[in-house]
């Protein structure tokens, strides 16, 4: 059993209370590793050494060039150390190594560009109105921003939110999830490695439930940035609300993958499958509606069928295996459940429809890719964040009504279009209530584009030019330049 600490004000510490909690390998189904248990003291350590270092002269005075040039080394030593991070996001949550070391080799990325950022942060001079008067802008960090984060791609989404938030001159508390919590400590490593001061970037490790509060309502944070479910998300919203701090909130969704009859049906089905069955559809983008065009309905199930019963399950630490586990234990229930209110609505289990128990699964917690037919929009199944490999399929007539089934759930992050008519995909992309639309394409993501969600799915947007405005606040500066300070009884 590994055991580790987590890092506070640049010092690797145990729990104050010297609590710990055991991580598990969610393919074995076995602890591996023991993981600080925070409470509220450290909270308070915390954030009080990432306050410290916000005021402090070695970050404060970092001039912005030299601040960008921490997150370009940062990006460096990843790329150096992507592989051996890959494979312990792989031990600790059970997704698939190829897709880990893809997102661990892409990470860099976004140090590289919101380093680049970080001196061209730039005011503006106002031409104002007032005669004898000069009024610039100044864009400011906001201060300690908590960064909250899931299980489901630890390192990419906490980097999400480090890299605006760093390039912006802010600190930061990061909470990786309690399920996932190894690869961030040993992610934290490298920003030592860096150079970044003690106190810029803290890492807490332990449950939600016990330290959430306490690190949402913490007088000194500033900001919060959230990912993970919804209900989580309404909790940390309210919260912060108590403190009126500005949050950014990315809460998962009910994505429409929306197939029309002039697709090219082979890569419409491979669409499908990247939605929901790769990552074993633990992402908040997974498509898991599958809205059809009628003629084609049955032959594109048929296909879609024939894909997902061919997927090859087992260890997620091959590089030959499609589909892991879940990565937690909570989270297989609930997948698990899921499925049972789907048969009691009354769909039909085309594919899956329970638990594996091929041998390749061994001990791990799987779930058989499941697909399900004849789902009404307003089913449980069709409108509830599932979060695992659980299709729900519902065939349309026409566009109007297939835009109208789309947009007819409470989330709004993503949707696919798959169609050869440009005028239908123009079209879809426009009224899709959606933050991303993919046209003949599904799950792309990167650094340069903004990505968030629309209604329910989150506040605000992650990765390119406007995420970094998250992490600032405009300053209006005036300067009199007459000298001379006019009647004071009456507003200038
Ligand atoms: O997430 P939580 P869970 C969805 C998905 C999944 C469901 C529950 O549907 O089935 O959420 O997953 C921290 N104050 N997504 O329970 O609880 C927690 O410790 C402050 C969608 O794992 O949202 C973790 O670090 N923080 C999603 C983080 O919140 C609290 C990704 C997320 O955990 C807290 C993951 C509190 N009171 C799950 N309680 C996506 N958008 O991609 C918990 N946390």
């Amino acid at each position: 059993m590994q055991i580790y600490e987590m890092l506070i004000d640049g010092a690797w510490v145990p729990a104050a209370g010297g609590q710990t909690f055991e991580t598990e390998n969610p393919y074995l189904g076995a602890a591996w590793a023991l993981v600080p248990r925070a409470g509220a003291d450290d909270v308070d350590r915390a954030v009080t050494a990432a306050h410290r270092a916000f005021r402090g002269p070695a970050w404060r005075g970092l001039n912005p060039t030299a601040r960008g040039h921490l997150l370009r080394r940062l990006a460096d030593l990843i790329a150096a150390d992507a592989d051996r991070l890959a494979a312990i996001e792989t031990q600790d949550n059970g997704k698939l190594i190829t897709e880990m070391r893809a997102q661990l080799r892409y990470i860099p990325q976004w140090f590289h560009y919101f380093g680049g950022l970080a001196d061209k942060i730039e005011g503006r001079v106002i031409p104002i109105d007032k005669p004898g008067m000069v009024n610039f802008t100044r864009e400011e960090p906001l201060g300690v921003v908590a960064a909250i984060t899931p299980w489901n791609s630890p390192l990419m989404l906490a980097t999400w939110k480090l890299a605006p938030a760093l390039a912006a001159g802010n600190t930061v508390v990061w909470k990786p999830s309690e399920f996932s919590s190894v690869s961030a400590l040993e992610f934290g490593k490298l920003f030592e490695k860096a150079g970044f001061p003690p106190g810029v970037v803290n890492i807490l490790t332990g449950f939600g439930a016990e330290i959430g509060e306490a690190l949402v309502t913490h007088p000194r944070v500033a900001k919060v940035a959230f990912t993970g479910g919804d209900r989580t998300g309404a909790d940390v919203y309210s919260l912060a609300a108590r403190g009126i701090k500005p949050v950014t909130l990315e809460l998962g969704g009910k994505s429409a993958n929306i197939v029309f009859k002039d697709a090219s049906l082979d890569n419409a089905v491979r669409g499908a499958v990247a939605g929901i069955f790769a990552a074993t559809g633990q992402t908040c983008i997974a498509g898991s509606r599958a809205l059809v065009h009628r003629p084609i309905h049955d032959e594109f199930v048929g296909k879609l069928v024939a894909l997902g019963r061919a997927a090859r399950m087992g260890d997620p630490a091959l590089d030959t295996t499609q589909v892991g586990p879940i990565t937690t234990r909570p989270q297989r229930a609930k997948v698990l459940d899921y499925i049972e209110i789907a048969k009691t609505e009354g769909a039909t289990c085309v594919l899956g429809g329970g638990p594996a128990s091929r041998p390749e699964c061994g001990n791990g917690w799987f779930v058989e890719p499941t697909v399900f037919t004849g789902v009404k929009p307003n089913m449980r199944i069709a409108q509830e964040e599932v979060f695992g490999p659980v299709l729900s399929v519902i065939a349309f007539e026409d566009e109007e009504e297939a835009l109208e089934i789309a947009n007819d759930t409470q989330f709004g992050l993503a949707a696919g279009v798959w169609t050869q008519n440009i005028g239908t995909a123009f079209q879809m992309s426009e009224k899709l209530e959606a933050g991303t639309v993919w046209v003949n394409s599904y799950r792309a993501t990167s650094y340069l584009s903004p990505f968030g969600g629309y209604k329910r799915s989150g506040i605000g947007r992650e990765s390119g030019l406007t995420a970094i405005r998250e992490y600032l606040q405009e300053k209006s500066v005036w300067f009199d330049t007459v000298g001379e300070v006019a009647n004071p009884f009456v507003q200038r």
